[in-house]
């Protein structure tokens, strides 16, 4: 189903199959939208704009408040939904939709407080506001490894600008999509402010960048295919990329050595390492390298694998298809051919319950370099590596030595260090003593060939708007 001016279509494309990653099994088909329908969606959304953008911000307030309510209302079918089709735990799915809805509400708080500034100027009869006004039409590209959360952020910072959107979901994960249109819906936002059309990424997605009538391009995915959309904009649009990472935790001998291996199991392997920030390489000081990649080693083995819908409290679920599976056994493939060591994992779970699903252990490797792609690749997925150093320049180099700037990680309790590396890391996220690289609260982008732009924080709904310099001159005017 395509979601259009506020109307289901079944869509007059190709039908392409979605599968459960768990089992295999076909969950339904959606449409490949049509070059129509596609501009049937852009022209909605710019109906929708002019009044959208002129209610008063209060009132597109209310409306996602409305929006935050029905999700929640609506958590656990829609939890079921992307379980079924991403393979992540029930339960997690579930948290994922309850961090759509806290978004919502977030930017329902922020819609109300958007304001501008007024600007000295040479004399005093003339005012400069600087105002802020929404950009447009949003076309908002997302993939499939948190298919509620990613559009969630878009969604929510573009309606609290006052822009349109229309969303091009991942086709391994469509469903979460079109489950959020129907709050849409119930949430009465008017017809045309959220379309949704599905299909693959280079027609659907490569037409929304090309239309002229798109203002902005919200994407979240490969650096490959951000800078594949940065240079094929047919006309100069807005652009935030939120890409790939390839993110290190360093681990100095200070640290709390258990906490850093519980964060580490955790930002490693959940959502199986399909995450942006997933911890990917691990710098520990020589002195306590071996203590911590063993029982790092111990805290991979002890992880519940489990089909999601089965076992919603399973700590990790399926890989969400055979491509993220196929390049982790690559990447670690190439570590074991260059010298690495297994710690843990290694190898599918054997059972019946896995047979058909793209599973795969939580997987450990010790003695890496930087010539092995698990230390210079995003791997996405549930794999990491180890690496030793001596003194934490050398870390922190090390840890620098990439492309990507998205998110870092640090464990050491001698604050001097916590001082000198949070300044070096060269990351748009450094996380400390913790892993939670990105809250509501605070702006999360990356560098580098991690993206540009921001989400979450008013610097998410920003990135929604234009600055206007309105000049006014008081008494008589001038030529
Ligand atoms: O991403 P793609 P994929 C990384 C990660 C992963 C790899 C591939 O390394 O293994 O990317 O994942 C749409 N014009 N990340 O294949 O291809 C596509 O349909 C316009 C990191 O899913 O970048 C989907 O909706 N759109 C990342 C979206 O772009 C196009 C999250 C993402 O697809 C397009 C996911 C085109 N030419 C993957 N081609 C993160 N930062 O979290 C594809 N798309």
């Amino acid at each position: 189903m395509l979601f259009v001016d506020g109307a289901w279509r079944r869509g007059e494309g190709a039908q392409i199959p979605v599968e459960n990653p768990a089992t295999g099994e076909v969950l339904g088909h959606i449409a490949c939208a049509t070059p129509a329908e596609i501009d049937a969606a852009v022209s909605a959304a710019r109906k929708a704009f002019g009044p959208w953008s002129r209610l008063a911000p209060v009132e597109r307030s209310k409306a996602l408040h409305r929006l935050g309510e029905a999700i929640a209302m609506h958590a656990d079918d829609m939890a079921r939904t992307l379980t079924l089709e991403q393979g992540k735990p029930l339960n997690e799915a579930r948290g994922e939709i309850l961090k759509l809805a806290e978004a919502c509400h977030f930017y329902a708080e922020e819609a109300a407080r958007v304001h501008g500034e007024i600007v000295p100027n040479a004399t005093t009869d003339i005012d400069s506001l600087v105002v802020r006004e929404p950009i447009g039409v949003v076309g908002a590209i997302t993939p499939w490894n948190y298919p509620a959360e990613l559009i969630g952020w878009k969604l929510c910072g573009a309606l609290a600008a006052g822009c349109t959107i229309v969303i091009k979901p991942a086709e391994l994960t469509p469903f979460t999509a079109l489950a959020i249109a129907r709050m849409v819906e119930a949430a009465g936002i008017p017809a045309g402010v959220v379309n949704v059309v599905t299909g693959p990424g280079s027609k659907v997605g490569q037409a929304l960048v090309e239309h002229p009538d798109v203002d902005k391009i919200a994407f979240t995915g490969s650096s490959a295919v951000g800078l594949r959309i940065q240079q094929s904009c047919s006309t100069v649009k807005r652009l935030s990329l939120e890409l790939g990472g390839n993110c290190p935790l360093v681990v100095t001998a200070s640290a709390d050595i258990d906490a850093a291996v519980k964060g580490a199991a955790r930002r490693s392997f959940r959502n199986m390492g399909q995450i942006c920030i997933a911890i990917n390489r691990i710098y520990v000081q020589r002195a306590v390298a071996d203590d911590f990649t063993a029982k790092l080693g111990r805290a991979a083995d002890a992880l519940v694998i489990g089909n999601g819908i089965d076992m919603p409290d399973a700590d990790v679920g399926a890989m969400a298809s055979a491509e993220p599976l196929a390049k982790t056994q690559d990447h670690l493939a190439d570590a074991l051919s260059k010298g690495a060591r297994l710690v843990a994992g290694g190898s599918a779970p054997q059972g019946e319950a896995f047979a058909r699903g793209h599973f795969f252990r939580p997987t450990v490797l010790a003695d890496c370099t930087h010539d092995m792609k698990v230390m210079t690749e995003e791997t996405f997925g549930p794999l990491v590596g180890v690496m030793a150093y001596d003194g934490l320049d050398e870390a922190i180099d090390l840890a620098n030595d990439t492309p990507y700037g998205l998110a870092s990680y640090l464990y050491a309790r001698d604050m001097d260090e916590v001082r000198y590396a949070s300044a070096r890391l060269d990351y748009g996220n450094v996380a400390v003593n913790n892993v939670d690289a990105g809250i509501m609260n605070a702006p999360y982008g990356g560098r580098k060939q991690s993206g540009v732009g921001y989400e979450h924080g008013r610097e998410g709904m920003l990135e929604y708007m234009n600055f206007k310099h309105v000049r006014i001159r008081y008494g008589e005017p001038k030529a």
